[in-house]
């Protein structure tokens, strides 16, 4: 299945004209859908996504990030990660995640596979995708999904908006943040977080303050491992999905929200 230059260059063409109009918060139902966490370059995960995405036909599949990096076979799994999203346009959203950066990708992997098989040329027009990648999406009195988290100094959609999310890296602290940061059941509204200087924790404070002023029940978001695949925080209001296997570490998995907010947890 490995393709060549040419046809990853039309691809990644392809998905950048899909979505560099799109604006930074996507509005979606609240029903039907599929939130699918890291995927981190393991071909086995997204095949495992592919036959659910085919076997789920009236479902959305909302991927939240952090498609390379890592793992084994990161242009093979970013490429299946770009057909699906062509083939049916319309039931799949590709947010962004931490790892779609041109300095995290340079550090974890992704840099240094695409430049070894093929050229800097190609990694470039990889990066075209990362920089237009809208940030989360949204259903109001209902869902609200991103790869990282809450940000600080947000208390409207409008707020996410009006960001401008077209650089390589995240110069933005809001968007940043969205990408970045974690959530942690204590009484505070934000707190440091080891992760980075600019990174973030969240806590019940801010998450129930985000959750009133954007009139939204549920969180959904990734980006950190959690050996169980998904940890709900906040009272089961917060779902954290990770589906890698990060090498042996997690039993991979995505979630399925039916109706009535009905979660469902699938292995992958
Ligand atoms: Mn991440």
């Amino acid at each position: 299945m490995d393709i060549g230059s040419t046809e990853i260059e039309q691809l990644a063409g392809m998905v950048r004209d899909a979505y560099q109009n799109k604006p930074n918060v996507i509005e979606t139902p609240s029903k039907n859908i599929f939130f699918i966490g890291d995927l981190h370059g393991e071909l086995d995960s997204i095949l495992g996504v592919q036959k659910l995405f085919q076997k789920y036909t009236n479902h959305t599949f909302i991927f939240l990030g952090d498609y390379a990096d890592r793992g084994p076979a990161q242009i093979a799994t970013v490429n299946l990660v770009f057909a699906i999203a062509l083939s049916e346009p319309q039931r799949v959203i590709l947010l962004r995640g931490n790892h779609e950066s041109d300095e995290v990708a340079r550090h974890y992997g992704f840099y240094h596979e695409v430049t070894r098989k093929f050229s800097f040329d190609l990694y470039s027009k990889y990066m075209e995708v990362y920089r237009v990648l809208p940030m989360a999406v949204h259903s109001p009195s209902a869902i609200f999904a991103c790869h990282g988290g809450i940000p600080e100094r947000v208390t409207t959609i409008e707020d996410i908006q009006r960001r401008n999310r077209n650089d390589l890296n995240f110069p933005d602290d809001i968007l940043f943040q969205m990408a970045w940061n974690d959530p942690k059941d204590a009484d505070f509204r934000f707190a440091a977080n080891s992760r980075g200087m600019r990174v973030r924790s969240f806590g019940s404070i801010a998450f129930e303050e985000f959750l009133t002023n954007l009139n939204v029940k549920l969180i959904f978001r990734a980006h950190e491992v959690f050996p169980e695949g998904i940890r709900t925080f906040f009272n089961g209001r917060l779902f954290s999905v990770f589906s890698a296997s990060y090498h042996g570490v997690v039993s991979p998995k995505v979630i399925r929200l039916g109706g009535e907010l009905n979660i469902e947890s699938v292995p992958l």
